[in-house]
């Protein structure tokens, strides 16, 4: 093949199925300029500078956020589109109930129109990226064709970007992600600070390996690193492989003694994820050595190793985490990550050219301009910041980043935990009997609704593993992958499952959660060492009240054994529940299930009906 004079392919390119693959849709997409990023912090600043003069970066004030941005999107493109992200495996049946499909080729037919010249007017940028440590074992490369010089940025700070990627690529294997946000320009016509498209598609080609996004230059819909392949196409591989690619966020807890245990954690977006991979220990524990180290806030791939352990890195390396309710009392590490070096998305601008959200401080400025660019007061009946309005912050300003983030081989996992949002029937904590229990348990998660605008307030949505927009092919064929991992490896890590938000009886939530969640870490930490003190109950391991370290926290014993407690007819209730989702998946469901759900039912029938903590 010929490659055009405008490709300029960079002499450390080798890898001959790339310069194809970009010529290909250079051809495509015809955009005026092909840029391939080096991932430099000269490239970035100029890539900034351009968006400043474009108007899609403002500059923040150097002296209050130095190095750092704020960009507004269109109002239309703020999230997220589930509706509009496809798994385009070749079966249906690979891609289950839970996703939406279509055929690979109507796919193409519908999308190869729509990117024929959508990049017109535009630059083309070439962002090479690892999701891991560059060469790491556990790590894979993509690279992602974006007409968004704010995806290029991001990217740098989300990923391992740039040309050291390509030179470890060689001619090996990647990920071809291609992105537009489909607005191409004509000759002459002035651009916009956001340019989108109202027409969005979010396609994943599990069998190809490849992304196709189109229409949106927001989050998860354009940083292809992140939700498209370090977890949609990950999956895939993972599956394929015998690893995982996980919705988890990884910590780490060091005792007093030195001694370090690393833990994998799921929640559903919304439920504080970020805040507790970064959890700051209480006054007592501080003082006496524990603490907290964060490697990921989001994303995990774990795999086994010759050792006979598993190993687990965050594939990403940066935040994109949620800012309204991030302050220095529920996140201080989340806020001193975000001091300089970060680019801010749909939060309000202060008058002294800072930042500001909904949360961030007790009082509301008297004034700002809010996240659509008009002014805004305290009085005057809006949010000033959008509800997902973002920082994008490099994981090493992080003041509780662990020191083995970086390292190639990752770090050993000894526990997962999962957890949902759940005012009753769900304990505040239970070890899952074994492996099988401990995949039921997280295959049957969920949250209670908090905005209709998603379903009846207070419904149940069921969201396994956290992973119910992510997983990349069927979900019953997902449970199965979870069962025979465990089956896998030699000793699996103890699988724990956590509610920090039972309420009480006048709907106040009873746990105090954020940094006083450490107790409940303790406690697992211990248990997956084997040596904590428990109690069996109808669903598991518990601990009892003396089991948990209370210094400096006013919790009564009465008020533990009220979030502790399970009814037997809420817990009957919520294994119907579970029915509705097995029925859904009946076709592929593990057979193990039917049993485990049977022997909840008879041991909730051994219990007594409310069944409470005791003392022998
Ligand atoms: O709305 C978006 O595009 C971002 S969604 C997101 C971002 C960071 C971490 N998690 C999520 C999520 O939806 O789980
Ligand atoms: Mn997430």
């Amino acid at each position: 093949m010929i490659v055009k004079p405008n490709l300029r392919v960079p002499d450390y390119v080798q890898n001959r199925k790339l310069i194809d693959w970009v010529q290909e849709m250079v051809d495509l997409c015809k955009p005026d300029e092909v840029y391939w990023c080096d991932g430099s912090q000269e490239e970035y600043d100029r890539l900034c500078d351009l968006m400043v003069k474009a108007g899609t970066f403002i500059k923040l004030n150097p002296e209050k956020r130095p190095n750092s941005f704020l960009a507004r999107s269109h109002p239309s493109d703020v999230a997220r589109v589930e509706d509009r992200t496809y798994i385009c495996s070749f079966a249906k049946k690979d891609a289950g109930p839970t996703n939406n499909w279509m055929a690979p080729a109507e796919m193409k037919r519908k999308l190869i129109p729509l990117f024929d010249g959508s990049m017109k007017g535009r630059t083309m940028y070439v962002v090479p990226f690892s999701m891991g440590p560059i060469g790491s074992p556990i790590s894979h490369i993509g690279v992602e064709l974006s007409d968004s010089p704010y995806v290029a940025v991001n990217m740098r700070i989300m990923t391992r970007m740039g040309r050291k990627v390509l030179e470890t690529l060689g001619d090996g294997e990647f990920v071809p992600c291609l992105h537009s946000v489909g607005a191409p320009l004509e000759p002459g016509q002035k651009d916009v600070p956001w340019p989108c498209n109202t027409e969005k598609y979010i396609v994943h080609f599990p069998e190809e390996r490849s992304i196709w996004s189109y229409g949106s230059g927001y989050g998860g819909n354009a940083l292809l690193g992140k939700k498209c392949f370090a977890l949609r196409i990950a999956s895939v591989l993972a599956k394929e492989q015998n690893w995982l690619a996980e919705h988890m966020l990884i910590l780490g807890v060091k005792d007093p003694n030195g001694e370090k245990t690393y833990v994998a954690a799921a929640f559903p977006s919304a439920c504080g994820k970020t805040n507790f991979a970064m959890l700051i220990p209480p006054k007592p524990f501080q003082e006496e050595g524990w603490e907290v180290t964060t490697v990921g806030d989001d994303i995990a791939w774990i795999k086994p190793a010759a050792d006979g352990k598993i190993y687990a890195i965050n594939p990403e390396a940066g935040f994109f985490g949620v800012a309204p309710g991030t302050n220095v009392e529920s996140n201080p590490n989340a806020i001193a990550s975000i001091q300089e070096n970060t680019i801010f998305t749909n939060v309000a601008l202060t008058d002294d050219g800072d930042v500001w959200w909904e949360g961030l401080t007790k009082e509301a400025p008297a004034h700002l301009i809010d996240w659509t660019g008009q002014e805004w007061t305290p009085d005057c009946g809006r949010k000033a910041a959008h509800a997902n309005s973002r920082f994008t912050a490099p994981l090493n300003q992080c003041p509780s980043v662990d020191p083995e983030y970086d390292n190639p081989r990752g770090v050993p996992i000894s526990a997962f935990i999962f957890g949902g949002r759940r005012s009753t029937v769900m304990p505040l904590v239970y070890q899952s009997f074994n492996w099988n229990y401990g995949v039921y348990a997280a295959a049957t998660m969920g949250s209670e609704m908090t905005a209709a605008a998603f379903g009846a307030l207070g419904e149940v949505r069921r969201d396994p593993f956290a992973m119910l927009p992510f997983i990349g092919y069927h979900m019953a064929d997902y449970f199965n992958h979870w069962l025979n991992f465990g089956r896998s490896i030699p000793n699996p890590p103890r699988i724990f499952n956590v509610n920090w938000f039972r309420k009480d009886e006048n709907g106040k939530f009873v746990w105090p959660g954020f940094g006083e969640n450490m107790r409940i870490l303790k406690w697992i930490v211990e248990r997956a060492r084997g040596h904590a003190a428990s109690l069996e109950s109808p669903l598991g391991w518990v601990p009892r009240y003396e089991d948990l370290d209370w210094r400096g926290l006013d919790f009564s014993e009465a008020q533990f054994n009220e979030i502790m407690s399970v009814d037997r007819d809420a817990w009957q209730k919520e294994l119907t529940g579970h029915d509705e989702l097995f029925m859904k998946l009946y076709d592929k469901l593990p057979k193990e299930f039917i049993f485990i759900k049977e022997l909840i039912l008879s041991s909730l029938w051994r219990a007594p009906e409310h069944w409470e903590l005791w003392h022998e």
